[in-house]
């Protein structure tokens, strides 16, 4: 995997998205934007694993409230690839609060609040392999690669 470090992230469309439905723009919208889906896998978070993978958070006063609403139903895990992946998902989500979000992006089109926000993207390169092998294994990540 070192050799796709900076070209992998992970997104997760948490359980506010799902529930309104906005999966399939929130997807389409990744690829027009020129990500390749990898792997996606819909699950419900159980209370270990939320705060596992949260756990630079365990403290902050959005803690509790963060893997309370994470757990709180099912969620779209994405594996995603296109050059300079980190930085350009996280231009393409926009700012934590959708008040805050630049116009035309993912948190700002879809998203309700700063705490349920449509979607999670990894922060960094190092953020990004972690997130990625908590869910995903080798063999679902070559399963979608291309080439
Ligand atoms: P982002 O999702 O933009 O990377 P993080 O990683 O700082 O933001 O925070 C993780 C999640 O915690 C956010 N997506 C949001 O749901 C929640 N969160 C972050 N900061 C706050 C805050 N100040 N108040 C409430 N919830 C917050």
């Amino acid at each position: 995997m070192s050799t796709n470090r900076g070209r992998r992230t992970l997104a997760i469309l948490k359980p506010d998205a799902v529930a309104a439905r906005k999966v399939g723009r929130i997807l389409a919208h990744l690829e027009e934007e020129g990500f390749r889906i990898l792997a996606a896998r819909f699950l419900r978070l159980s209370e270990v694993q939320a705060r596992e993978f949260y756990a630079v958070h365990a403290g902050k006063p959005f803690y509790e409230p963060l893997t309370r609403f994470m757990t709180s139903g099912p969620v779209l895990v994405v594996a995603l690839e296109r050059e300079d992946a980190v930085d350009q998902l996280r231009r393409v989500i926009g700012a934590t609060d959708p008040k805050e979000a630049e116009p035309g992006t993912i948190r700002a089109l879809y998203a309700e609040s700063k705490e349920r926000n449509a979607i999670h993207a990894a922060d960094s390169d190092e953020t990004a392999q972690f997130e990625i092998r908590f869910f995903f294994s080798e063999k679902d990540l070559a399963a979608g690669a291309y080439s």
